[in-house]
């Protein structure tokens, strides 16, 4: 097992993996920025060194810095969170130079899933379904008419190098095609340094459904069910839940198994996110993720694992020691993500938080770095705490979820749990009837009630 753990990142999720490391008996070392010297990752870490000032290029992004810090310390191994490094794949090479541990994928896979065009490629190959598109790069005008005409309108332009729904460009028909081309390709070449670009039909009122996998280094890997993250505004998720509303269990253990044989035949380790469009009954996958991600507490809440622990004990070398058939899901969780912003317009509200008061309880759980009379800093991501809770039924986590958010107090700046109020109070909410466009319009018609 590791020495010493240096976690590469701050906020919740910095707190989240040293809460594991502590539970498996090794100590942390946290870095932070200047304006960070009073953040409760740094007060709970074992020890601490500051790498920089408070721009995230000069400090939470800066290589050098957090590899010295590794070096004075003696740590030797690097968690790198989500966010910031998690998904750079020469970090991850320059952190194994270093002759420390990359608590994560190998870089090969990093950089092979950051590519979209070979992420689809090499799971197609496997068996993954995708959606109808190109077969690989559309490198000029004229394949892009072809590729349209064979897969029907309307099409979408997507960016090789982009992800997360950065670099896409929809043409609804065939007038709309050439200057969505065009712009898709001149937009992924100034955003990415790279123009590769390659299409998909477009499919109008998907649900977002990810698969949480995890892999050790001996040829195991299983998967922890699926997450549904439709809810989302400007492809900012705001709540997830596990397991999704809109599936059933034989499709998530028919999933489930076509992903776990795809990972094992690429040599695929440590913790991993597919992500698929869901709409009409079919699974189209889209892109995988290389890192933990911020909604993971759902998936434990429902399989009664701690995904941290083990992402560090596969790293280590340790075998998963159980297999598909141990892992039961379990009730139901849902996730709100809270954000230091205005409940209606979004606008960020950095500042001081006079009163952090949690709320507590059965299938009650608070992921946070707040406490009272932090300062809240403008230079990071705005998500303060995450609310989770879990219950037997949908039904029950709903109502759980209410007086949970009804019992939360952040005082001090203006944060989204009113809206998080609203949401779970809605109807179609409730029903489990939504797509990834249902959040963008019940926040309009809120906007249009005032
Ligand atoms: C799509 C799509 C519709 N059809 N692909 C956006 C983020 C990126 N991961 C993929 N995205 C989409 N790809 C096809 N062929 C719609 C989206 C999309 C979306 C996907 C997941 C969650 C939220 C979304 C919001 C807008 C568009």
């Amino acid at each position: 097992m590791f020495q010493k753990i240096l976690i590469a990142n701050r906020g919740e999720i910095a707190l989240r993996i040293q809460r594991a490391c502590r539970e498996l008996g090794i100590p942390t070392v946290a870095v932070h920025s200047t304006a960070d010297a009073e953040a409760m990752h740094v007060r709970l870490a074992d020890e601490s060194v500051c790498i920089g000032p408070p721009a995230a290029r000069d400090s939470y992004l800066n290589v050098p810095a957090i590899l010295s810090a590794a070096s004075i310390t003696g740590a030797d191994a690097i968690h790198p969170g989500y966010g910031f490094l998690s998904e750079n794949a020469d970090f991850a090479d320059m952190v194994e130079a270093h002759g420390l541990t990359f608590i994560g994928p190998s870089a090969a896979h990093i950089r092979m899933m950051g590519d979209k065009i070979a992420a689809k490629s090499s799971m197609a190959a496997l068996g993954v379904p995708l959606v109808p598109g190109s077969d690989g790069a559309v490198p000029d005008l004229e394949t892009a008419r072809a590729v349209a005409g064979q897969i029907g309108y309307p099409v979408l332009i997507k960016a090789a190098a982009g992800g997360g729904g950065r670099g896409m460009k929809v043409a609804r028909d065939a007038s709309e095609l050439d200057e969505a081309f065009q712009v898709a390709r001149a937009e992924a070449r100034t955003a990415f340094g790279n123009d590769a670009v390659y299409m998909e039909k477009y499919l109008d009122r998907p649900r977002h459904i990810e698969l949480q996998i995890m892999a050790d280094m001996h040829g195991n890997v299983v998967h922890f069910g699926e997450r549904d993250c439709s809810l989302q505004r400007r492809h900012q998720k705001l709540l997830e839940e596990a397991g999704s509303p809109a599936i059933t269990a034989e499709q998530r253990d028919a999933l489930g198994g076509i992903a776990t044989k795809a990972l094992s035949t690429l040599g695929y380790r440590n913790a991993g996110t597919l992500e698929f469009l869901y709409q009409d009954g079919h699974f189209a996958f889209i892109e995988m993720n290389t890192r933990l991600q911020v909604e993971h507490p759902v998936t434990e809440m429902i399989c009664g694992v701690d995904l941290v622990r083990e992402q560090i004990r596969i790293a280590a070398g340790n075998e998963l020691g159980y297999g598909q058939s141990d892992i039961v899901f379990n009730g139901h969780s849902i996730e709100c993500r809270i954000t230091a912003e205005d409940p209606t317009t979004f606008m960020p509200t950095p500042g001081r938080v006079t009163t952090f008061h949690p709320p507590g309880g059965l299938g009650v759980r608070i992921d946070s770095a707040l406490y009272s009379g932090y300062f809240v800093p403008p230079f990071y991501d705005s998500m303060v705490a995450k609310l989770i809770v879990h219950a037997a039924t949908r039904a029950d986590a709903i109502n759980r979820l209410r007086r949970a958010l009804d019992e939360f107090a952040v005082l001090g700046i203006q944060t989204t749990i009113p809206l998080h109020q609203r949401i779970v109070d809605d109807p179609e909410f409730q029903a489990g009837d939504y797509t990834i466009h249902w959040l963008e319009q019940f926040v309009a018609r809120a906007v249009d009630r005032r």
